[in-house]
């Protein structure tokens, strides 16, 4: 499937590397300090072979707490506009908020990536007026609460039911088709047997037309299967990558860039023979 509108060709498997500019990083420190590092990683990303970075603002990882708009934007948009003034690669922007997608977009972002599928008030028409391609992610509930006893009756079905119905919303709007993604949400208000039914279902989710994009890098499903902690769930990561990206996934958003990129290519390799 083609990707025309950010450039980017999706009749392989890309790589989106997480760049976070969440509070730890941009806490007291310097600020030329935090964006020092932002860039430095990026460049490093972009030499490993990402063909997108993503950079967030809002922890959404379970038990975060919200943010604030102001805070976002201090976090996001002087990165955004730093990557893009000195890398040729694509910027996708982590928000829900509308104020962050606009600034973002007007730094430079190509990607609007919402884990909350467009579903805050505003997000929804602020992407159809700014045109760029979005992701649509499920979540279940939300960060501070979603990994209290997740239940579906199909986690499949339901997840799949969600996206479609946000993407139609979108499309009836106005939205260009072939600007949106869609992602089953890994670690969002699910179980470890629910992350593995969504992982075993990524052709169902790919088989839509929609380009698929799967983010499982050092979560706790992956913690749950080795029993290791997140600096150690490297390799575990890398083997879901490939899984899911067999399956059709498009883009796969990790930590560990170089090593997700040699193993698109192996399966690159069997895909094309
Ligand atoms: C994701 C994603 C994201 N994940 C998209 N955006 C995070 N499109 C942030 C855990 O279980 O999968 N897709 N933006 C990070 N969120 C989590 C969730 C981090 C769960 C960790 C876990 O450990």
């Amino acid at each position: 499937m083609n990707f025309p509108n950010c450039g980017i060709d999706l009749t392989r498997p890309r790589v989106m590397g997480v760049l976070n500019v969440t509070p730890d990083s941009f806490s007291d420190g310097g600020r030329f300090n935090s964006l020092d590092t932002a860039i430095e990683q990026a460049e490093a990303m972009v030499r490993a072979g990402a063909s997108f970075i993503d950079v967030g603002g809002e922890s959404t990882r379970p038990g975060a707490t919200p943010v604030s708009l102001t805070e976002e934007l201090d976090r996001v948009c002087p990165v955004v506009e730093l990557i893009k003034r000195n890398l040729d690669i694509v910027v996708s922007v982590d928000t829900s908020t509308p104020e962050v997608m606009v600034e973002a977009v007007a730094a430079g972002a190509g990607l609007i990536n919402d884990v909350r599928a467009l579903q805050r008030e505003g997000a929804m028409n602020t992407a159809i007026n700014l045109g760029v391609p979005v992701c649509l992610m499920h979540m279940q509930g939300v960060p501070e609460t979603m990994q209290d006893n997740p239940h579906y009756d199909s986690v499949v079905d339901v997840v799949e039911d969600y996206l479609l119905t946000c993407s139609n919303q979108l499309v009836n709007g106005g939205f260009d088709r072939s600007k949106i993604i869609i992602d089953p949400g890994f670690g969002f208000g699910k179980t470890l047997s629910h992350n593995l039914q969504l992982l075993n279902a990524v052709d169902r989710f790919s088989g839509h037309g929609y380009p698929v994009l799967v983010g499982v890098s050092r979560k706790s499903m992956i913690g749950s299967i080795l029993n290791k902690p997140v600096d150690e769930r490297m390799i575990g990561s890398v083997a879901a990558a490939t899984i899911a990206a067999y399956k059709g996934a498009s883009i796969l958003r990790v930590h560990d860039v170089e090593e997700t990129v040699d193993a698109m290519s192996v399966v690159q390799a069997l895909l094309e023979e």
